[in-house]
């Protein structure tokens, strides 16, 4: 399998709940290492040019000010299947749905506020961790055989 970088974002309920580390640690304990991490309190253009994909969608107006209504936690994380593998942590976008054990049936209260967001695809995720992320505020990190 290939080492993949994702970039993986902990929503404000994520800090508002004070599940930061809980979060964090299940990446570790998976393989993927965090080799970009910043809090930010995201504007409204950054917010919006973010989920530009979802402009048409109904929910639209609500993720973006969900999404600026406290500080979020910008990560890139890096290994092997990196983008599958954080999909499968984080489970269904509807928490309802998601399996038991994941993120999101584990600490997400709604569709809306689910807590994570993660890439859905290689080429995605190379565009939002350049999104966020300088290349220099990337550890490059050697995954050992
Ligand atoms: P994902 O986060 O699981 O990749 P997407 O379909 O990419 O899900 O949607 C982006 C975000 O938009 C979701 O995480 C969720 O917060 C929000 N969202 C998606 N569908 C709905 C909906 O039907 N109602 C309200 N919010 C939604
Ligand atoms: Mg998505």
């Amino acid at each position: 399998m290939a080492i993949e970088r994702t970039l993986s974002i902990l929503k404000p309920d994520a800090l508002e709940k004070g599940a930061i580390g809980k979060i964090i640690s299940r990446f570790e304990q998976a393989g993927l290492i965090p080799i970009g991490v910043r809090l930010q309190h995201l504007s409204k253009s950054e917010a919006e040019g973010f989920y530009a994909v979802h402009k048409e969608r109904p929910f639209f107006k609500d993720l973006v000010s969900f999404m600026m209504s406290g500080p979020v936690v910008l990560m890139c994380l890096q290994g092997e299947n990196a983008v599958l593998k954080n999909r499968e942590l984080m489970g269904a976008t509807d928490p309802k749905k998601a399996d038991p054990g994941t993120i999101r049936a584990d600490f997400a209260k709604s569709i809306d506020a689910n807590t994570v967001h993660g890439s859905d695809s290689l080429e995605n995720a190379k565009n939002e961790i350049a999104y966020f992320f300088r290349s220099t505020e990337l550890f490059e990190y050697s995954h050992k055989k």
